[in-house]
């Protein structure tokens, strides 16, 4: 039996929800102020994924302008229901649920249609389509019930089909398993007559985990399920290899298993910064309810491949990913930030090509805003997916001033992010790397002077650190490393918030108006797998912490 190696959906995509219809499972996650926004993603075998466009890609849709990174597109929940696809989702703003909307789509690749607004608050809305066709919307909110057991509750309220509004009385399901602590992300699921409620309890961080309850009814009375918490981590040693284990969603297969997808975290020595990584778990169901992981009872790198599914050999080869714009204003796998960019980013016209040239090159302009900012800049990134990794780009740049910039930049969040750029002072160009500093404007360090012509660029990743480094010339062999940054300081764990590090093609002109652009000859990112992660042992990345 092949084995696949976890995370299925390596990097920041967390909150996983997913569906299958017949042969093809869709599955959905959040997004957080990334555009486009609520990416979907296509597998017939859950192991191997495609992206498979988004449900969020017309700025007519919502807006995410002014929103804090992590804030914007959370835990959506995506489900079919007689030839349409719903999903249902949340714009935080403030770490609050201010907005939840339901979108439909009869292609889950698109288009879909317009947000309708569900008219209430709270985060990790759900759907359940039951057997008599009624569909119930759950959410999680602060408690309002007078019976509270604990700070969260989920609710539910019947969703009208025709019109797409909330009807009926709301009831109250459940506090959660464990008094106290934080109840999220509500699934519903009917199996041989029994209601089973799955939840996310402890905060998505260590305590996280899987807790559930059961009723005879969909309004209840639900009864916590006393295996609670049916998976979590936090019982597990620090220094394990995946943590933060949550935030389930079930589905069947056509081979008659059943699996979870769950988000979870891998740490290096206590951080991480890849983000909230999507994994697979097997789940059996017996009288008592869904038992997840039932050989270990924990989430694994090398989990066995799914029934009938024709897992190709996972990731042990390297990844080049070399974004090429399509039809659409951006690579496959490659986001802005809250908004499309528009004439920021164009093809270098094929007469302008170099011989030789693959049609890869990016022309960015520079845009005023700056990434410490709460608008679009020109930036265009992809999810850093492997601990050892490498963005790097042939720069093409004449800035006009030292106010102007373009290069690579490194990101996790407005307060938190570094980047390599040309830019100009007395002397002429040089390149520099700035980071963020919380409030103040970006910081600029080390630089050396460049001469004309295109300059490589590279940040690379390994389990300590961020190197900025550059080729005076494309084709000198050895690189001048300008920095290097500790790799915590870019993790969820120091810097906060719920996403994790992205990095590409950035060019700023400061605040000020210009008519200048960048070109990127060429720009790729270069993720190196743990080759040597031998199924059934810990990961390099744990290994390095020892
Ligand atoms: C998500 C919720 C959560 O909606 O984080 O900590 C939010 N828990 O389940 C964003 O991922």
């Amino acid at each position: 039996m092949p084995e696949l190696i976890n995370p299925v959906l390596p990097g920041c995509h967390p909150d996983p929800s997913i569906c299958r219809v017949g042969e093809d499972y869709w599955l959905v996650v959040s997004s957080f102020t990334y555009w486009p926004a609520l990416p979907v993603f296509h597998s017939r075998n859950l192991v191997d994924w495609e992206p498979a466009g988004h449900v969020i890609d017309r700025p007519e849709q919502l807006s995410l302008a002014g929103l804090e990174t992590s804030d914007g597109i959370w835990a959506p929940t995506i489900r079919h229901h007689e030839g349409v696809y719903y999903v249902v989702s949340t714009v935080a703003d403030g770490r609050f649920g201010a907005y939840n909307f339901v979108v439909t789509a009869t292609d889950p690749r698109g288009p879909w249609s317009d947000p309708v607004d569900l008219g209430v608050t709270g985060i990790d809305p759900s759907l359940f389509f039951d057997a008599d066709g009624r569909c119930w919307f759950t959410g999680c909110r602060d408690s309002v019930s007078p019976h509270a057991t604990g700070p969260g509750e989920i609710w539910m309220q019947e969703l009208d089909l025709k019109t797409l509004q909330l009807t009926g009385p709301e009831h109250v399901l459940w506090h959660g398993a464990v008094k106290g602590a934080w109840v999220e992300a509500p699934h519903i699921y009917l199996r041989d007559g029994v209601y089973y409620l799955l939840a996310a309890e402890g905060g998505t961080e260590r305590n996280h985990s899987v807790t559930a309850a059961r009723s005879s009814s969909v309004t209840g009375p639900w009864v916590t399920d006393p295996r609670s918490p049916l998976l979590t981590h936090r019982h597990l040693s620090g220094d394990h290899d995946i943590q933060n284990v949550g935030h389930a969603d079930l589905v069947d297969t056509p081979y008659g298993e059943s699996w979870a997808f769950v988000l979870g975290v891998r740490p290096v020595d206590g951080t991480h910064t890849l983000g909230r990584e999507t994994f697979l778990v097997p789940v059996e169901w017996t009288d008592a309810g869904p038992v997840f992981a039932p050989e270990l009872g924990q989430v694994r790198l090398d989990e066995r491949a799914p029934r009938g599914s024709d897992v190709r050999e996972r990731e042990t080869h390297d990844v080049l990913d070399v974004p090429t714009l399509g039809t659409r204003d951006l690579p496959v796998g490659w986001s802005g930030l809250r908004g499309p960019l528009g004439t920021l980013l164009a093809r270098v016209g094929a007469q302008e090509l170099s011989p030789g040239d693959t049609g890869r090159s990016l022309a960015l302009a520079l845009s005023p805003e700056s990434l410490s900012g709460r608008g679009t800049p020109a930036y265009i990134a992809r999810r850093q997916q492997h601990l050892f990794a490498e963005f790097r780009a042939e720069v093409t740049f004449e800035p006009l001033s030292s106010r102007e910039e373009a290069g690579l930049a490194l990101f996790h969040a407005g307060h938190r992010w570094a980047s390599l750029t040309l830019t100009l002072d007395s002397a002429g160009r040089r390149v520099v790397v700035a980071t963020s500093e919380a409030g103040g404007g970006p910081q600029r360090g080390s630089s050396f002077s460049v001469g004309p012509g295109s300059v490589v660029l590279s940040i690379t990743a390994d389990t300590d650190a961020y190197e900025f480094s550059f080729l005076e010339t494309p084709d000198v062999a050895d690189r001048r490393v300008l920095a290097r940054h500790a790799r915590s300081d870019f993790s969820s764990e120091t810097a906060g918030g719920f996403v994790g590090v992205h990095g590409g093609a950035y060019a700023t002109s400061a605040g000020d108006l210009t008519d200048s652009t960048a070109v990127f000859n060429w720009l790729e990112y270069h993720g190196r797998p743990p080759r040597d992660h031998v199924p059934g042992q810990a990961s390099p990345a744990t290994n390095a912490q020892r």
